[in-house]
């Protein structure tokens, strides 16, 4: 018998954003994340937009796909609470912690999160972690508070960077700058995402602890794995 080829990381996308239908109440306003992973899941919205009434999106750029589905996008403003919340992640550990913000939509990714009863995250298995840390940590910052938020990783033993897009400093879709932190040891992510929330100029420190998964879908060669 021919061995079954090793699925590609975009097939395993694929498989956990097809998984993720399962978590959607019929009916409801959803909540929708932003990156490759949730391209996937926008595309399979496609199959079963009826049973979609609008979506809060957490990105110019998920807006716009969405959009293009005939997907109603509403203002997180106009609406009071989400069933579910689905989106990706950077780094997950095995008590659903996050770190996000790769995509520099971690803000909007937080608002739309704390929304939501439930947030699927979907993932290939390669995002899981024994713990987090080892993917540079995203924080959206006050451009003015830049150089003092750069001195406050520094004396914890970070060594941060602005993230740039070309010769000019990325522009977050709220205006902001991003810091991508390398060399944190983040032991306990509830209070240092609590810590880092409370110095001045941090919009969003990108751990996402307080609104963690409470579903994760990873993909795998074997199939998809949830874990909750
Ligand atoms: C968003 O997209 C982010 O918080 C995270 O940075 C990223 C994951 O992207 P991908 O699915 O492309 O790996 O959810």
């Amino acid at each position: 018998m021919t061995p079954s080829p090793t699925p590609t990381q975009d097939e395993l996308k694929t498989q956990v954003a097809q998984a993720a239908l399962a978590y959607l109440v019929p009916g409801d306003i959803i909540g929708v994340g932003t990156g490759s992973t949730v391209n996937k899941f926008i595309e399979a919205l496609a199959g079963i937009k009826q049973n979609v009434r609008a979506a809060v999106s957490s990105s110019e750029a998920s807006t716009e796909r969405l959009r293009a589905l005939g997907i109603t996008v509403l203002d997180a403003n106009d609406v009071e609470r989400l069933s579910v919340y689905v989106d990706g992640a950077d780094e997950i550990d095995g008590s659903g912690c996050m770190v996000k913000g790769g995509g520099a939509a971690l803000t909007r990714e937080k608002i739309v999160a704390a929304l939501a009863d439930r947030f699927i995250c979907i993932a290939d298995e390669s995002k899981l972690v024994a713990r987090l840390g080892a993917f540079p940590l995203p924080v959206e910052v006050v451009p003015m508070a830049t150089a003092h938020v750069v001195r406050r990783f520094r004396a914890m033993g970070g060594t941060a960077s602005l993230r740039m897009r070309g010769s000019a400093p990325l522009v977050t879709d709220n205006g902001q700058h991003i810091l991508d932190v390398r060399g944190l040891t983040i032991e306990d992510p509830l209070a240092m995402e609590s810590a880092i929330n409370q110095w001045p100029g941090v919009v969003t420190v990108g751990i996402f602890a307080h609104q963690r998964a409470q579903v994760c879908l990873l993909g795998t060669p074997s199939g998809v794995r949830t874990i909750q």
